[in-house]
């Protein structure tokens, strides 16, 4: 099981991700590696038709334990269709977001609970066995530039949690950044308040020394 390398994205809104997994994408398609994109929610075909239910719509659409259930709905299917087969033919698998997102956005987001934590706890060991990425990249920014980014795109519907007020998405923030304190042998936080190339090239530089430590070298 898992002989490849499973690396996930997180980050508030517009922080980059999706732009940032690109470019480590063809860094390592230039070392020959093979890479597998993906995102949450969705990343199946399963996941994605939950997706569209999740990040439409007004910002009651779902009572808060009804929308945690779909996350992990989605991510269970994600990971039996998508993220186990392509780990088991040793494949890199990029993932623009995954569980620690659903700690950050649905445990911190409201204010912190710690209830609900513990049933997230629960609900994820069910769903995952306790499987957890090898590295989890945070682009870390300020939430009124990224929103900023983010809704200054052409055609984006897809924005119900990016309606939520600022201090929801200064609690993600500092949730992200005392995630990665707890585990940092997993997390890497890159300042994302730079240019798409210094992002870039500071995440190459900690993720070459981060995965030389680890003994799974990517060349
Ligand atoms: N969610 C998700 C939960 O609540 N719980 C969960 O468990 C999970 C998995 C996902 C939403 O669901 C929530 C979180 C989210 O609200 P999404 O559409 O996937 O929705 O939203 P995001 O993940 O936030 O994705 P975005 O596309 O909004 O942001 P990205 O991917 O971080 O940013 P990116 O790369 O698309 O860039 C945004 C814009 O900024 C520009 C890009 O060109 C683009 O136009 N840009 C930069 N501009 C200047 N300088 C830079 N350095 C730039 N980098 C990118």
């Amino acid at each position: 099981m898992n002989k490849g390398i499973f690396i996930t994205f997180e980050g508030g809104e517009g922080s980059g991700k999706s732009t940032q997994i690109k470019l480590l994408n063809e860094y390592f398609e230039k070392k020959g590696k093979s890479v597998v994109l993906t995102r949450e929610p969705g990343g199946s075909e399963g996941a994605e038709e939950i997706r569209n239910l999740l990040l439409k719509g007004g910002i009651d659409r779902w009572d808060k334990k009804t929308e945690i259930l779909l996350f992990l709905a989605a991510r269970r299917d994600h990971l039996v269709k998508k993220v186990w087969p392509a780990l088991n033919e040793g494949k890199i698998v990029l993932s623009d977001r995954f569980h620690d997102s659903t700690i950050a956005y649905q445990c911190f987001g409201y204010g912190y609970d710690e209830a609900i934590e513990k049933d997230i706890s629960d609900l994820y060991q069910f769903i995952s066995d306790g499987f957890k990425p090898d590295l989890t990249i945070v682009l870390d920014i300020e939430p009124e530039k990224g929103i900023f980014r983010s809704k200054s795109r052409f055609g984006n519907d897809e924005q119900r949690f990016e309606q939520m007020d600022l201090s929801f998405h200064q609690n993600i923030r500092q949730a992200f950044l005392s995630l990665a304190k707890k585990e940092p042998q997993r997390f890497i936080v890159v300042n994302a308040d730079q240019s798409i190339e210094e992002i870039h090239l500071e995440l190459i530089k900690k993720l070459e020394e981060r995965l030389n430590a680890n003994g799974a070298r990517a060349d």
